[in-house]
C-alpha cells in the first residue's frame, strides 16, 4: 500500500475502513518523557494543517487498555476513539538498524518505529522519544493530506519503519546570501517534515563571515559586511545560534556548523590582511565568484586564528560531535601546503573533543580511520556551457586552477575509502540544489525565477533525476553501504537573492534527497510523484515556495 508519505514508509496491511479524524478522543500520552516530543508534534500539525489535537500526559493510564477497553482512565473519553503514544519495542526488529553516522554522535540512537492505525485508534510507539518523533512526522503527513483532501478517516494500516541511513542532511550556504534566523528556522521544519537530522551551517566563505568570534572582532564587523554581488550582510549573535540550535533539537536536527579552511578564506582575509600570504595578499577581495585566498600553515598566526576559531564554534553548537573544516577548492595553494593545512586543523578539532569532517579535496591529505569525508564532485558539469559559465564567475586566469582541481577530483573518493575514511554522499547530480530546474513551472509567474536559479555551469536537472539514484551506487568505489556516513544535499546561494528563491530550489527537491536517505530500495517515479502531490497543499498551507514543477500533476496556476 502506498501512503502518501515521502519518505516512503515500509507498511503492512492495509486493513479494513480507517480511523475517523473528526470526533476521535485527546492523543494519550503515558510516558511524561514523551511530552516535549508531543508538544512539537501538535505545534507543527497547527501549522499544517490548522488542526489542533486535545493532549492527555498521565502515566497512570494503561495504554493497552485505552486500546483494548476504550478508556478506563478518567481523563480519556469512554468510547471515543483514541491515539495512544508509548515507548515500547514491539515488531520494531522487523526493521535493519541504520548505517552511517549520528551527527550527534549517539550510539545507542534508535529511531525505528511502529504506527498502527484501525478504526478504534492509533498506536504510536518506538523504542525511543526520537523514534516517537519520527512516527509522528508520518502521522502529521498522513493528517496532513487527509486535510487536503477533505477526507475524514485516516486510512486502516501498520507501518513499522526505521531508516537506511543514520545521517540524513541538507548543507545551507548562509556566505552568498545571509538568511535571516526565521529562514533558517523554516528550512530547520522543510528537514524534520522529511525526517532530515542534520542541518550543516556553511558558515564562513569568500563573501562573508556569519558568527561571532571572541577576539576576532572584525571577523563580524568587516567581514560579515556584505555577501555575494552586493547583497545584504550579516551574522549570527551566539544567542540567535543557541535558538537555532534549540529549535533544530526539539525535532531532532543536529546543527553541523562548517568553518571553511583554508580556501574559501576572502573574508577572512579582508577582516584581518596580514593572515594571508605575501604573493596573493591583494587578491583576498571575495566580492563574487572564486576568488584566490588561503591561510598560509607556515605562519604560527594562521594556527592562533583557527584554535580561536574552532574554539568558538564549538561553544557555539554544543549539540554535534562533529565540526567540518572545509578543505575544499583552496585554488592557487601548493598540494604539500593543503595538506599539512588539513592535517592540522583536523587534528585540532580532535583535541577539541569533536570529529572532523571536510570536504573530498581533504582525502588529499592523511585522511584515515574514523574520519569522514564529503564527496561532491560528481564531474558532470555541462561541457558546453563550462566556458561561459566560469566566464561569469571566475576571472579567466583562474581557469586553470580550478579545472585542475577537478581533474583531481576523481582520485579523492576512493583514495580515502582506501585509507579507511567514510563517506557523506553529496554529488552535484541528484544532490545540489542551485542547479537549474529542467522542468517549467505551472505556474506561469515562477518561469522568471526558473531562467535565474541555479548555477548555469550545472545542467538543469529534473524532481525525478533527484530521486532516481542510490547512494551506495553513486560513489566510486563503495562496496557496500557499511562505508558511506549518510547521505547529504546541499543549496549554495550564488544565485538565490532571498528566502523564496531559497524555498523554490529546496522544494520539492528536498523531499526526494529525503527519500533517497531514509528508504531502502528503489522508488517508481509514478508512486513518488503522486505522494510529492499529495504533500503539496501542506507545503501551500506553510506558505513555503516552492517549485511547482510540471512534472508532477498539478492545476496549471493562472497570473492574477
Ligand atoms: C563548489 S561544494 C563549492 C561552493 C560553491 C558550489 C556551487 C564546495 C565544497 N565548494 O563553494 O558554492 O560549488 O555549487
Amino acid at each position: 500500500m502506498s501512503l502518501p508519505v515521502i519518505p516512503a514508509v515500509q507498511t503492512a496491511g492495509p486493513g479494513e475502513g480507517g480511523f475517523p479524524l473528526s470526533g476521535a478522543g485527546p492523543l494519550v500520552v503515558t510516558d511524561p518523557a514523551l511530552a516535549p516530543v508531543v508538544a512539537v508534534f501538535l505545534d507543527d500539525l497547527h501549522a499544517d494543517t490548522g488542526l489542533r489535537l486535545d493532549v492527555v500526559v498521565d502515566a497512570t493510564i494503561d495504554a493497552t487498555a485505552v486500546r483494548t477497553t476504550a478508556a478506563t482512565a478518567d481523563r480519556a473519553i469512554a468510547g471515543v476513539p483514541q491515539i495512544t503514544v508509548e515507548l515500547a519495542v514491539d515488531g520494531l526488529d522487523a526493521v535493519a538498524t541504520a548505517a552511517g553516522l549520528r551527527a550527534d554522535g549517539r550510539r545507542d540512537a534508535d529511531e525505528r518505529h511502529g504506527i498502527d492505525i484501525t478504526p478504534d485508534h492509533v498506536r504510536v510507539w518506538a523504542a525511543q522519544p526520537e523514534g516517537v518523533h519520527r512516527a509522528l512526522t508520518t502521522l502529521r503527513q498522513l493528517i496532513g493530506a487527509a486535510v487536503s483532501e477533505s477526507a475524514d478517516h485516516l486510512p486502516s494500516v501498520r507501518v513499522v519503519d526505521g531508516p537506511r541511513f543514520a545521517w540524513r542532511g541538507l548543507s545551507l550556504d548562509v556566505v552568498r546570501t545571509f538568511h535571516d534566523v526565521e529562514t533558517v528556522r523554516r528550512v530547520i521544519d522543510m528537514c524534520t517534515l522529511h525526517k532530515l537530522n542534520v542541518l550543516h551551517l556553511h558558515l564562513t566563505d569568500n563573501e562573508g563571515w556569519r558568527f561571532e568570534v571572541p577576539g576576532r572582532p572584525l571577523l563580524t564587523e568587516v567581514g560579515a559586511a556584505g555577501a555575494a554581488w552586493g547583497r545584504p550582510g550579516g551574522w549570527y549573535t551566539p544567542a540567535q545560534i543557541a535558538e537555532l540550535v534549540a529549535y533544530a533539537a526539539r525535532r531532532f536536527v543536529t546543527v553541523v556548523p562548517e568553518v571553511d579552511l583554508p580556501g574559501h578564506t576572502g573574508a577572512v582575509l579582508h577582516a584581518y590582511p596580514t593572515l594571508a600570504p605575501e604573493i596573493l595578499a591583494s587578491s583576498g577581495d571575495g566580492g563574487f565568484g572564486l576568488p584566490v585566498a588561503f591561510l598560509d600553515p607556515a605562519r604560527d598566526e594562521t594556527w592562533d586564528f583557527v584554535g580561536d576559531v574552532l574554539d568558538a564554534v564549538i561553544a557555539q553548537f554544543p549539540g554535534t560531535a562533529f565540526v567540518h573544516v572545509g578543505g575544499d577548492e583552496a585554488f592557487g595553494m601548493p598540494d604539500d601546503a593543503h595538506a599539512v593545512f588539513v592535517d592540522r586543523a583536523r587534528a585540532m578539532v580532535v583535541e577539541r573533543g569533536r570529529r572532523p569532517i571536510g570536504w573530498q579535496e581533504a582525502a588529499r591529505g592523511g585522511v584515515g580511520d574514523g574520519d569522514v569525508v564529503q564527496y561532491w564532485m560528481e564531474g558532470d558539469l555541462d561541457g558546453d556551457h563550462l566556458p561561459d559559465a566560469l566566464a561569469a564567475m571566475v576571472p579567466e586566469d583562474l581557469w586553470p586552477m580550478i579545472l585542475a582541481n577537478m581533474e583531481r577530483a576523481a582520485g579523492d573518493v576512493p583514495a580515502a575509502l582506501a585509507k579507511g575514511a567514510q563517506v557523506l554522499v553529496s554529488p552535484t547530480g541528484p544532490l545540489y540544489f542551485d542547479r537549474p530546474h529542467a522542468a517549467a513551472s505551472t505556474d506561469p509567474a515562477q518561469e522568471s525565477a526558473r531562467a535565474r536559479l541555479g548555477l548555469p555551469v550545472y545542467p538543469a536537472t529534473s524532481l525525478r533525476d533527484g530521486v532516481e539514484w542510490d547512494p551506495v551506487e553513486i560513489v566510486p568505489g563503495a562496496a557496500d553501504e557499511g562505508v558511506l556516513a549518510g547521505v547529504e544535499a546541499a543549496v549554495w546561494c550564488e544565485t538565490v537573492t532571498g528566502r523564496e528563491d531559497l524555498e523554490t530550489l529546496l522544494l520539492p527537491r528536498l523531499a526526494g534527497a529525503a527519500e533517497r536517505a531514509w528508504a531502502r530500495g528503489t522508488t517508481r517515479w509514478d508512486d513518488y510523484a503522486r505522494r510529492l502531490t499529495r504533500q503539496t497543499p501542506t507545503w501551500d498551507r506553510r506558505g513555503w515556495a516552492w517549485f511547482r514543477s510540471s512534472e508532477l500533476d498539478l492545476p496549471t496556476r493562472t497570473q492574477a
